[in-house]
């Protein structure tokens, strides 16, 4: 009877949304056990934080539409997928290729796509590393692999793109040419603050190795 359709839909609905949760709750594990690893022994960990976020199906729907798919449930699983998405962010750029190697040769999980933002912007300035991995989530029963994008960027990579993110949408995606123009000069400044910071933590680590070296030498005589 029609209840017992709309409660099987209502189901069906819920289970394919928990899935990309249960895929999220994997791969932040999976960062954490990274983070605390590095903070407990080594220096300094290259993971600042992480944030996720699971697409609304307004969202999914209007992504669908601008690349011109059906809506199908077959279509959303082919077509999108950044329904998961976990955001990391480092703390210096050599650190993104560091994380994104470190999860690339985690053996349960299938790297579907690589785009590197960072070695080729997008016009507008953007830059950030995007991964696309499937993870597998156990379920009672049985296995299913699951699509997480997994952006990863720098604290001045992650300023910009969320203010452009705000003022893409405040003006209704039709920014006016000015702005874009200030808003590419802003991308160019946070590269110049990343690629000066990386020099000075190279700089530092360094200078620190030395110190350790010489007070070894210190020790042995
Ligand atoms: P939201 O609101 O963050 O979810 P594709 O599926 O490969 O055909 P897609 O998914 O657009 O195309 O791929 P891409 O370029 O890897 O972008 C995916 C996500 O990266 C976007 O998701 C944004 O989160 C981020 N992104 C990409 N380009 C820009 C940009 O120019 N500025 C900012 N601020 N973020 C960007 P959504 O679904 O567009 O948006």
């Amino acid at each position: 009877n029609q209840m017992e359709q709309v409660k099987r839909i209502k189901n069906e609905i819920t289970r394919f949304i928990m899935v990309y949760k249960f895929a999220l709750d994997e791969i932040e594990t999976k960062i954490d056990i990274l983070k605390e690893e590095f903070e407990s022994f080594h220096d300094y960990s290259p993971i600042e934080h992480t944030k996720s976020r699971l697409k609304s199906p307004e969202s999914i729907l209007k992504k669908l539409h601008r690349k011109g798919l059906p809506i199908s449930v077959k279509n959303v699983k082919e077509h999108i997928k950044d329904i998961a998405g976990l955001r990391i962010t480092c703390s210096f750029i050599s650190d993104i290729y560091k994380v994104s190697e470190m999860l690339q040769k985690q053996s349960d999980l299938k790297v579907l796509g690589v785009k590197d933002y960072i070695e080729h912007p997008k016009p507008n300035g953007y830059k950030s590393l995007h991964l696309i991995v499937e993870v597998p989530v156990f379920l009672s029963d049985g296995v299913e692999q699951v699509c997480v994008e997994i952006q990863i960027r720098t604290i001045a990579m992650d300023f910009w793109a969320s203010l452009e993110h705000k003022i893409f949408y405040k003006y209704n995606k039709d920014v006016p040419e000015t702005l874009l123009k200030e808003l590419k000069s802003a991308a160019d400044t946070a590269n110049s603050l990343d690629l000066k910071m990386e020099r000075l933590h190279h700089d530092i680590k360094e200078i620190k190795d030395a110190e350790e070296q010489s007070s070894q030498e210190d020790l042995r005589k």
